[in-house]
């Protein structure tokens, strides 16, 4: 995610607009530079903590989508359409802090987090077992991403972990098998917030109220845009994502809010919110407002974890769906 609030976006930190032709270029010499290690331990180019006075300012995240009715507006407001599921917090498993989270996913026994920002953005990798142990998240293997990147959300397939960008026109793939590396770079037309893998296809989120469907081997975006809807009401600011394979509902979180938006693939209605501002409000309170919920994972038993930028906890949580098994 980032955020995006449609017309009035402001150049970025460095004043480079979106689709500029040099960057390709810059960004693969770059990654070509980058190789693969795997965690033995070491720390790849761990970038420098966020300043969090700073990021406000520097964070103009968004730019209008091709449907302008499809960007900015508020959240949805609690109560207004599709019923609101309170959670219940299971455990609290603290981690680094100051991790601007944009994308969150367990694979294999690992737990993969996306770190944005630009100059900051980076993957990294932490033992899953480690979530459930006292001291929390404390060993990582990072991967530093050059300063062009503003990383977004991730989503694996077939063990390789792919990274959104924001503006930057490009998906990066690390094959897990191969090292902790760029093995790939693709192009990606258009903004980047969230990215998920049902499976069959990945889908990503844009800010808008629109999920677009990406063929899993072009990684090149197929069919019509899915509008998210409540009701008749869009369903704006989609950020980051989780597919949950049991419900078969894709899980969003909604930028500047805390709720999580559970929608089907089927219609683009969303089923459901759950709400997280149990925890949220209290981290956002002692952050900022940017600090707002931000990374969803499913673990290997389906079990769900969230978490937000800059927050210093992960939390794994439990609801009860409306006309489903509690979770
Ligand atoms: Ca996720």
């Amino acid at each position: 995610m980032t955020g995006g609030n449609g017309p009035g976006s402001r150049p970025t930190k460095t004043g480079r607009r979106p689709g500029s032709a040099f960057f390709p270029a810059v960004l693969l010499a770059a990654l070509a530079l980058l190789s693969g290690f795997w965690p033995g331990g070491a720390v790849l180019a761990a970038p420098p903590a966020p300043d969090r006075q700073s990021f406000p300012q520097e964070y103009p995240r968004g730019e209008a989508p091709a449907d302008p009715e499809g960007a900015g507006g508020p959240p949805p407001k609690k109560g207004a359409g599709a019923p609101v599921v309170p959670v219940t917090v299971e455990h609290v498993a603290g981690r680094p802090r100051n991790h601007f989270t944009q994308g969150l996913l367990f694979y294999g026994n690992r737990l993969y987090e996306s770190t944005g920002l630009y100059g900051q953005s980076a993957l990294h990798v932490f033992p899953a077992s480690e979530l459930e142990q006292p001291g929390g998240l404390g060993t990582e293997v990072v991967l530093g991403l050059p300063e062009e990147v503003f990383a977004e959300g991730i989503a694996e397939a077939d063990g390789v972990v792919y990274i959104l960008t924001w503006r930057e026109g490009v998906i990066l793939a690390v094959d897990t098998r191969a090292g902790l590396g760029v093995a790939r770079t693709v192009f990606q037309p258009g903004e980047g917030w969230g990215l998920a893998y049902d499976g069959s296809f990945f889908w990503r989120s844009d800010g808008s109220d629109r999920l677009q469907k990406i063929d899993p081997g072009t990684l090149a975006p197929t069919g019509p845009p899915l509008l998210v809807r409540d009701g008749d009401k869009p369903v704006r600011q989609l950020n980051e994502l989780e597919w949950d394979p049991r419900s078969r509902l894709l899980l969003a979180n909604i930028w500047h809010s805390d709720l999580v938006a559970a929608i089907s693939l089927d219609d683009g209605r969303v089923r459901f919110y759950l709400d997280l501002g149990s925890f949220a409000k209290e981290e956002r309170d002692a952050l900022g407002p940017e600090a707002t919920a931000n990374g969803l994972a499913l673990d290997d038993r389906g079990r769900l974890w969230a978490t937000g930028k800059l927050w210093p906890r992960v939390y794994r949580v439990s609801y009860e769906a409306p006309g489903g098994p509690q979770r």
